[in-house]
């Protein structure tokens, strides 16, 4: 006998349709409530969770309702003297939340107001001699930091600054017998670490290094008979790996490879009837980083396309940005 399946069921009742008022209600009245505890508890992530909320407000056609001035103001003040920013006011720097600060001043085209040099600066000096990046000055490698490195630069333009050919060299050294990529050489294959290899090599033109039908079929095996997405085998579905998974399926060109009405369906079920917001899976409770990725996932779907904008699967922020910016990334 094999190991049972790890998923959920959904419920008869759960939600079935976009409750989208609910989720600009529930965006903007997180932002407001600076004294709550989930805020409070949150501050080591904050850059990002501006992020996630200015981003879903976007991709829902009201970022109107967040304060971009009040925004900008703290991006600006979380740079520190090397360059790199933090997650919130005198916290370390970190190329995760340098990430984040750029996309939200590209969202608001206002990343002049940091000093760009020094971005590109603190990114540069994080390479090593192997072409891998550490986070920050304590010097953990990840591929993770990887794509964060190469997404800063291309989204100021500046690319050039580091060495990609070593940085993709590093990036495919991490690449499985399954087709998959871990966070180090010989790690196992993870969603999250596919998207960021696969992303970094879309960012750089180095797709065709990747075997897109063995891929794609790892990917696709995260489906569960829910519709929803694990991160790994034998764990339970997620919301937000719909996102990992999808946009990983959609660079490499096989998104029509899994049962898109069924993932619409999980999706649905992950939203919150009364407080609006999607959790990581039915029932659960809901937050912002999950809401924006279930709005990201219905979007590279091309569900609700009335109401939601065109997303990019690689930076995961709106095609209209990136076109703004005139950034353009080759698909496989
Ligand atoms: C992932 C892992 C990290 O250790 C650090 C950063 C990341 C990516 C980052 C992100 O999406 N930025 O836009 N993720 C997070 O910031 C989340 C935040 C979070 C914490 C607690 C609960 C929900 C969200 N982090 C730090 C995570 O570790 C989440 C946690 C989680 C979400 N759902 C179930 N658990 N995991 C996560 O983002 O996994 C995806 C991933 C893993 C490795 C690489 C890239 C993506
Ligand atoms: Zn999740």
């Amino acid at each position: 006998m094999g190991t049972p399946v790890k998923d959920v069921t959904l419920k008869p009742d759960a939600p079935k349709t976009l409750l989208l008022g609910k989720h600009i209600q529930f965006i903007a009245s997180y932002s407001s409530k600076k004294d709550d505890y989930e805020y409070i508890m949150t501050e080591y992530l904050r850059m990002s969770g501006i992020y996630w909320g200015i981003t879903v407000m976007d991709l829902m056609k009201h970022l109107e309702h967040m304060d971009k001035q009040d925004i900008v103001d703290f991006v600006v003040s979380c740079q520190h003297e090397c360059g790199g920013l933090g997650a919130s006011v005198n916290h370390d720097p970190h190329l995760l939340y340098t990430l984040s600060a750029i996309q939200i001043l590209t969202i608001f085209d206002a990343v002049d107001a940091i000093n760009v040099e020094k971005v590109v600066e603190y990114v540069k000096g994080l390479q090593l001699q192997d072409g891998s990046f550490t986070g920050d000055k304590w010097g953990e490698v990840d591929t993770r930091f990887s794509f964060c490195a190469v997404a800063c630069l291309a989204l100021l333009n500046r690319l050039d600054a580091v060495d990609v050919q070593k940085a993709v060299d590093y990036v495919l050294s991490c690449m499985n017998f399954d087709g998959g990529f871990g966070c180090r050489p010989g790690s196992e294959s993870h969603s999250g670490q596919v998207y960021c290899c696969v992303g970094m090599l879309a960012i750089t033109g180095n797709l065709h290094h990747i075997n897109a039908d063995q891929l794609g079929w790892w990917l696709c095996e995260r489906q569960l008979p829910s519709g929803g997405l694990n991160g790994r085998p034998e764990k339970l579905p997620d919301v937000c790996y719909s996102w990992w998974v999808l946009a990983s399926l959609k660079i490499i060109g096989r998104i029509h490879w899994i049962d898109k009405k069924k993932l619409e369906m999980f999706i649905l079920a992950c939203q919150d009837d009364e407080t609006g917001g999607f959790a990581d899976r039915p029932g659960d409770m809901v937050d912002p980083f999950h809401t924006l990725f279930g709005i990201a996932g219905l979007s590279l779907l091309g569900s609700y396309s009335d109401q939601i904008k065109p997303v990019n699967p690689v930076y995961c922020m709106p095609e209209e940005t990136l076109q703004r910016i005139r950034l353009t990334t080759p698909l496989l």
